[in-house]
């Protein structure tokens, strides 16, 4: 069988010390960066453009299209900041790629730098991954030594700085302006947009901020041409990505495939679902967005395909539970997570997510009548497009999607005064 995998951000993590520079240069690192220092930095932006790369931390923006934004005649610094606060539920593509092929980043941290003239770039890692932290910062340290980064880039007479900052431990600061924030030194919580980073960002300065994979995918654009890019994936959704499967796979993990691979092809690449099981319940891009079930295993995995099942995309964080899960447990947990992030700043997040913890626990111990579910979805009504940031809406999502496929089940808890799954957790409620 001809495999349906990609392997471009992945392709060298199996190599023996992946993350050194001598390893990376072994495989032609840097020499996009060296094309790259030839081209004019507009030449740069039109290739990102064309290739159709859009944002790969959940909302799918042109990348290109951003770095466009970036006003040149404005006198003040340009700064790319770097989102890798990997935290959404499910989430594990940007903190392995960190970890096995480091310089992927910061080669395309430079090109990106250069192509919208900026002459400082931030990481921002979450702060709980200090391995990662370390490699970066070696990664960094090993780029400056070779003369890939500081001044006069290889003679070409451009400067970058990078630096690796280190999160505090809050899902909101994956939020761009949140991180913004907590960049600057201050609480991490989200700034009203507009304007938007690319107007006024850091330091009140012209600022793109990209995810890791969106950064990392920019060498091999450079390297190999916009039309390779934009030949793999599907109209819209151009190019490949790294999907990272949890839960109920015989073999979970980083698959890098085209965007418009479906879920039961990468569930054949990954084993299959665990021997005597069936899947039940599925995330697309972690649990902010909407859940899907067997029925959808078909569909194209692009921005898209998941739009029309009226989910998202979002990060790829497929996450699969089979029959022996109870799902409204399983969006309790999420929904616990999400109370526990709220950055406190608006009253529909603030005060809705606690509520719907309650609502939701009271109903996993059976109690209440079949009112409450109703009672849940106008208190998600209340939170969904009322939040002043997307964290109020994705808290939402786990609940009103498993309440319209799993409404019998939670209407089970009720009848049974409890978790049906608890008489016996390894067989499915029927
Ligand atoms: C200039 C305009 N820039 C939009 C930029 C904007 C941002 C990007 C996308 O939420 C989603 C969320 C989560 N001029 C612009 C403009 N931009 N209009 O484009 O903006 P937006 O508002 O569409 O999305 P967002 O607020 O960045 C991100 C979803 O991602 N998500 C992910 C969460 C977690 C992680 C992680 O752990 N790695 O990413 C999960 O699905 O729900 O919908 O840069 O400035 N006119
Ligand atoms: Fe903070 Fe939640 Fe409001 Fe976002 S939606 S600003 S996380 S309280």
């Amino acid at each position: 069988m001809t495999s349906i995998l990609t392997p471009v951000l992945t392709d060298n993590w199996g190599d023996e010390r992946a993350w050194t520079l001598a390893s990376y240069e072994a495989r032609g690192g840097y020499d996009a960066l060296k094309k790259a220092l030839t081209m004019a930095p507009d030449d740069i932006i039109s290739a990102v453009k064309d290739s159709g790369l859009r944002g790969r931390g959940g909302a799918g923006f042109p990348t290109g299209m951003k770095w466009s934004f970036i006003p040149q005649d404005n006198p003040k610094p340009k700064y790319l900041v770097v989102n890798a606060d990997e935290s959404e539920p499910g989430t594990c593509k940007d903190i392995p790629l960190m970890m096995a092929s480091p310089h992927t980043l910061v080669e395309g941290v430079i090109i990106s730098s250069f192509a919208i003239r900026g002459n400082k770039a931030f990481i921002y890692i979450r702060g709980e991954v200090l391995h990662v932290i370390r490699r970066v910062q070696a990664a960094v340290a090993e780029a400056y030594a070779a003369g890939h980064l500081g001044t006069n880039i290889h003679g070409s007479g451009y400067d970058l700085d990078i630096v690796v900052h280190a999160g505090a431990g809050a899902y909101i600061c994956g939020e761009e302006t949140a991180l913004l924030e907590g960049l600057e030194g201050r609480r991490g919580q989200p700034r009203l947009r507009p304007p938007f980073p690319a107007v006024a960002g850091l330091y009140a300065s012209p600022t793109v901020i990209n995810n890791v994979e969106s950064i990392a995918s920019v060498p091999s654009i450079v390297g190999n041409g916009a039309e390779w890019f934009a030949s793999m994936g599907t109209e819209k959704s151009k190019g490949f990505g790294i999907f990272s499967l949890s839960g109920h796979v015989n073999r979970p993990g980083q698959y890098e495939a085209p965007l418009g691979i479906t879920l039961r092809e990468l569930v054949d690449l990954a084993g299959g679902i665990r021997a005597g099981h069936q899947l039940k319940f599925w995330t697309p891009g972690g649990s902010s967005t909407p859940l899907l079930t067997a029925e959808h295993l078909d569909l194209p995995l692009d921005f898209e395909g998941m739009a029309g099942a009226g989910t998202m995309l979002g990060t790829r964080a497929l996450q699969l539970f089979d029959e022996t899960v109870c799902v409204v447990r399983a969006v309790l947990r999420w929904t616990e997570f999400y109370k526990h992030e709220s950055c406190g700043k608006c009253t529909p997040c603030r005060e809705g997510t606690w509520w719907l913890v309650q609502t939701l626990a009271a109903l996993e111990k059976g109690q209440g009548s079949e009112s409450d579910l109703d009672l849940l979805l106008d208190q998600c009504d209340n939170i969904l497009g009322r939040s002043f940031c997307a964290l109020g809406d994705g808290a939402t999502s786990p609940i009103t999607s498993s309440i319209k496929h799993f409404r019998d089940e939670y209407l089970a808890h009720l009848t049974h005064g409890g978790c049906p799954f608890d008489a016996s957790r390894s067989t499915a409620w029927a």
